[in-house]
């Protein structure tokens, strides 16, 4: 049976892009279970049917369901070890490791002030000192990750791997949002827009009409 994975709208759900990217960039076939976000009791109890959680992006690999993007990842990498989602160095899977839980836990002034619309206007918008700490905090992160592996691959390990799944949605933000970036990390964020899935999703996600207004603000 087919993996499914359940997403809401590929305009808005940074989460549902994570494991979406890491399954589609793996080529590991699946089928894509769309549910949009916020329109309502009925579709909630669609989410709902697939996982109590109440939110997507939700993975069902036949009687085993998987909520939350991280852990959807993780059991990715071990279900299709082919794919190899984590470095092979037990160091640097450390390091990958923890780059996606410190991205997954974390950074919260950047989410809430610099959501993710993809069809949002390309254009700066003055950010707290917070978000200013997490833009800087992320472009170390890449910029360490480039310098110790840029001779493998374009990506943050070299090739493509889980935590540039992870970190994905926010080359969007720093680019819907306009956001100054060193000559390295614009060349990761050129790399991954190269990427055939993220392309993918991108142009569908542009192709949506649904629009939620609370995330229309800015
Ligand atoms: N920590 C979760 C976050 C999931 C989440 O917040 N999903 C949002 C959409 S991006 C959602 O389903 N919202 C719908 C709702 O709360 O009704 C993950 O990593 O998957």
């Amino acid at each position: 049976m087919a993996l499914q994975l359940v997403i809401g709208n590929k305009n808005y759900s940074s989460w549902s892009m994570r494991p979406w990217l890491a399954l589609r960039a793996s080529n590991i076939a699946f089928e894509e279970i769309f549910i949009p976000l916020y329109t309502g009791e009925a579709d909630k109890k669609r989410i709902l049917g697939f996982t109590h959680s109440g939110k997507v992006p939700a993975l069902i690999d036949g009687d085993v369901t998987i909520w939350d993007s991280l852990a959807i990842i993780e059991y990715l990498a071990e279900r299709f070890p082919q794919a190899r989602l984590w470095p092979e160095e037990r160091a640097d899977r450390a390091h990958a490791r923890s780059i996606s839980a410190e991205m997954h836990s974390g950074f919260a002034a950047l989410r809430n002030e610099c959501g993710m619309n993809l069809h949002r206007p390309v254009g700066a918008i003055a950010l707290s000192a917070d978000a200013r700490a997490d833009i800087a905090r992320v472009q170390q992160i890449w910029s360490e990750c480039r310098e110790r592996h840029g001779k493998s691959g374009p990506f943050l390990f070299g090739p493509f791997g889980g935590a540039d799944a992870m970190f994905a949605p926010v080359v969007h933000r720093f680019r819907t949002y306009a956001i100054a970036v060193a000559p390295d990390v614009r060349r990761y964020m050129d790399a991954m827009m190269s990427l055939q899935a993220f392309a993918e999703w991108t142009s569908a996600a542009l192709a949506e009409t649904l629009i939620i207004e609370k995330f229309e603000t800015v």
